[in-house]
Order: structure tokens, then sequence, then C-alpha cells
């Protein structure tokens, strides 16, 4: 063969491996698996589990005021053994907790639950064959079961956290990492040696179940991957996700199985920073604790965060944010084209504290005045102006409507909107009354009312 023809024939092999057996999706069919999360925009997080009915006590005493007690294993040091005896007692979760969840989400205006089927300690919330540290086992329930239904039933999409790392397993090789989290990190392993392609099994076994059993899962939501231990090392990520891809072909899934430049990772923290992911490493990226000062335009984005400092319940942990930071924080993450995944975390008995039920029904109630101006909106055509935040959306026969969010509201009854149109419309989304609106070159004003009707955020709808 010669030497062209030779070279035309892998240019042909690798465009039909292009095709076939490439990480890379068309971009109409990954569109197409984003639609609803693109548009859903606030989701809740669950936070609960075996740490839950502890809540941050140890022994009688508080193991801190603030910061992650779904920890506490890990603060303490307890080994699975020590640990389950304390908190199993403790985890008593009422007939229909799940059912007060998902109504909780559906009132706040979330359109999404993602919350924990296992967390570090490694207790599975399902009735899985692979293991006997599970609510199967020591319950004789599913809860995975119990919290799908019920969210399924309030029309919710569901997603599951489901945590890589692992402190119960037996084979898991925590010396493998030194930036990961282990209540045992730096001793011996307890039973010698351990071979961690055994507890990849065990992991692909219950994430088998978990993608077969319940089913269509919106999302997978994996946690969590350091710099020195991530991806197909750690994780077998590549084939872990075709798994879950294969039972569940619309699936959306976060990119915490890497933790690499490649995979839109900046540092050991969770600040995204690729211009573009590719989907063989997730879907969407991660902000925790943080609302990313710009947006990050052609990435999918998820700010995850906690109502107070800890995702799992504590009964020390009494910092609760206000309604008017969840509210603006909704806005602004909006505003910027980002999704809000808020977490509650449950006490043992599967009750929600009241400071956060009282929180999400004060969303609900704006969302449900405004909600308008959230779902299916995109990111702001301007910058952040000082009186607030704007989204806006694409309406037929090509006029567009900007959604502007007033948190700050002018004393001279006069917003300024930075944009030039030859016409503008403008109304009170609350109550349909229009505003006058006068287009200048450059910048249209509104006349206000002279009290802002919503003193948390008040929402003009201008068409122009
Ligand atoms: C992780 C969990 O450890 C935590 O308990 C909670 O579930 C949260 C949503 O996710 O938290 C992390 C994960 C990674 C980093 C920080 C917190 N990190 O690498 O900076």
């Amino acid at each position: 063969m010669n030497i062209s023809k030779s070279a035309i024939l892998i240019a042909a092999a690798m465009t039909a491996c292009a095709m076939l057996c490439s990480a890379g999706e068309p971009k109409e069919q990954h569109d197409q698996r984003m639609e609803w999360w693109r548009e859903a925009r606030f989701g809740m997080f669950v936070h609960w589990g075996l740490y839950s009915g502890l809540a941050g006590t140890w022994n009688g005493k508080p193991v801190g005021k603030s910061g992650g007690m779904e920890w506490i294993q890990q603060r303490v040091g307890a080994d699975t053994e020590t640990y389950a005896n304390a908190a199993i007692p403790l985890f008593k979760p009422s007939p229909d907790f799940a059912k007060g969840w998902a109504k909780l989400a559906k009132e706040a205006g979330c359109r999404y639950v993602v919350f924990t089927t296992k967390h570090h300690d490694g207790f599975c919330l399902a009735d899985t064959k692979t293991s006997d540290y599970d609510a199967g086992s020591v319950l004789h329930r599913d809860l995975v079961k119990e919290i799908v239904e019920a969210c399924r039933a309030e029309g919710l999409r569901v997603g599951f956290y489901h945590s890589v790392i692992d402190w119960h397993h037996d084979q898991y090789e925590y010396a493998k990492s030194k930036q990961l989290p282990h209540p045992l990190k730096g001793k011996p392993y307890p039973n010698g040696t351990r071979d961690h392609s055994k507890y990849l099994n065990y992991l692909f076994g219950e994430v088998g179940e978990l993608v077969s059993n319940y089913g269509p899962v919106d999302v997978l939501w994996w946690d969590y991957s350091a710099q020195d231990f991530q991806g197909d090392e750690a994780w077998h990520a590549t084939d872990l996700m075709k798994l879950v891809r294969e039972k569940q072909p619309g699936i959306i899934m976060n990119n915490r199985l890497y933790r690499s430049a490649e995979a839109g990772w900046k540092s050991m923290g969770t600040d995204g920073y690729a211009a573009t992911l590719d989907t063989k490493y997730g879907d969407f990226v991660t902000p925790e604790q943080h609302i990313p000062d710009t947006g990050m335009p052609g990435v999918d984005w998820e700010t995850c965060m906690t109502l107070n400092t800890t995702w799992g319940f504590s009964e020390h942990d009494h910092a609760w944010k206000s309604d008017e930071t969840l509210i603006r924080n909704l806005i602004d993450i909006a505003s910027k084209g980002g999704n809000y995944l808020l977490n509650i975390g449950p006490k043992g008995d599967g009750s929600v504290p009241d400071e956060s039920i009282k929180s999400m029904q004060a969303i609900g109630a704006w969302m449900k005045v405004n909600g308008e101006a959230i779902y299916a909106t995109q990111a702001s055509p301007i910058a952040k102006p000082a009186w607030g935040r704007v989204t806006q959306k694409q309406l037929a026969g090509g006029a567009k409507r900007l959604y502007l969010h007033v948190f700050n509201w002018p004393t001279d009854g006069k917003l300024t909107v930075p944009v030039s149109a030859k016409t503008a419309k403008a109304t009170l989304l609350a109550n349909g009354k229009s505003l006058d609106a006068t287009a200048a070159e450059n910048q249209i004003t509104i006349t206000l009312p002279a009290e802002s009707p919503d003193k948390i955020a008040t929402v003009i709808a201008l068409d122009i």
C-alpha cells in the first residue's frame, strides 16, 4: 500500500472513531439533555444521613458551631463501628418525611431535588444488595425509593448526590490521597492491606443499582476528587460515567469525578474556570458556597449553598442567612446564567428545621409573584447595575423582555437602564401596572412609584 492510501485509511478510521467511540456528544443532543436544567434555575439540595441524628454533637459535646457536620465522623476521628453505634439509634425517619421535603421544595419554587444517596460516611439510603451498611439492612426501608416517589408525585426532577469518597468500605485505600478526608487518615489500615479495585467493584455495583432501580434519574451529583487522586485512576471515572449513561441516557452529571485543568478545575478550590467543558468530564461545574463574580458563558454552572454554614443538620449552627440574602442570591445567579442549588439539612427523623422551612417558603412566596423573571431566563445582556440585577427572555417575533430586579429603590423615582431601544414598554411584574418609560440614546428611563412594592426585590418587565 502506498503512503497516501494508508493515510486516507487512517483518516477514515479516525472519522469513524469520532462518530462512534469519542466521548464528544453532538451539541444538539447535549443542549436537548440540558434543556430542563437550564430552565429550572432553582433546585433543593438535601444532606441527610446517619450524621443528621448526631446533629453536630459527639459524646454530649458540640463538635463545632459552624462548618459541615456531615463530616462529624472525620471531625472526631471515629472508625465506622464507633460512629455507627452512636449514630444509628438517632437516625429515625418518620413514615412521611419524604413527602414533607417534596412539598417544601415545590412550595419554594424549586424545579428539582438533589439528595445524598450516600455521603462520605458510606451509609447508603437505598436498600442495596451491595452493602449491609444501608437503610435496607438497618431500617428495613428503601429511603431512596421513598424520596424519589415523593418528588415525582410533586412533579419535581430528581438527582442523586453520591460520594465516591467512602469512610466505611474496608478496601477503600485512603492513603492514596493526601488531600481527600478520611477519619483514619495517617493511620495504618486496620485490616492490614487494602485493594482499591475491590472498592471500585463495590462502587460500580452500588451506582449500577441506583441508576437501574428507581426509574429515570435526572442528575448524578458526584462528590469528590482531589488533584492527587481523581478521574480514571481514583474512580475509573470514564467507565463509571459510561455505566450511568447507558442506563440513563438523558442524565446530567457534574464534573466532580475529576480535579484537573482539562476537566475545568483550577485548584483544590471549587471555582471552575474553563471556557468550555468537554462533556466527558461532566455537564456542569459546581461553585460551592460562592457565586462567580461574572457568569461563565459557555459553561453550565450551579452554585450550591447552605442556609446556615453546615450541609448536614447541626443543633449548634444558628447562622441562618436572611430571606433578603437568599432571594437576591437566586436573582444574582440567574442574572449570570447559573442555577442555585440550596441546601436543607433535615434532622434524624427527616423533619426540616423550622428556620429552613421559613426561608424556603419566603423564597416560594417571592417566586410565586416573580418566577417568570427567573425560570427559563438568560443571563443579563448588561453588566450589573448599581440598583440590582437583570435577567432576560427572548419573546416571539424578535422582541426581547428584560426583567429588572430592583434591590435599591432610586430615591429620585427614576430608574435608568443602560440599553438602547427604539421602543420600551415597562410594567410592574407583580400587578401588571404599566410604568412610564422613555427611550433615549443608549438609555431607558422608567418612572417608578415612590415606595418599592417589594423591599427585597421588585421586578419590572421591560419589553424592548
Ligand atoms: C463536599 C462535601 O465534602 C461536603 O460535605 C458537601 O457534601 C459539599 C456539597 O461537597 O464539599 C467539598 C468538596 C470539595 C471541596 C470543598 C468542599 N474542595 O475541594 O474545595
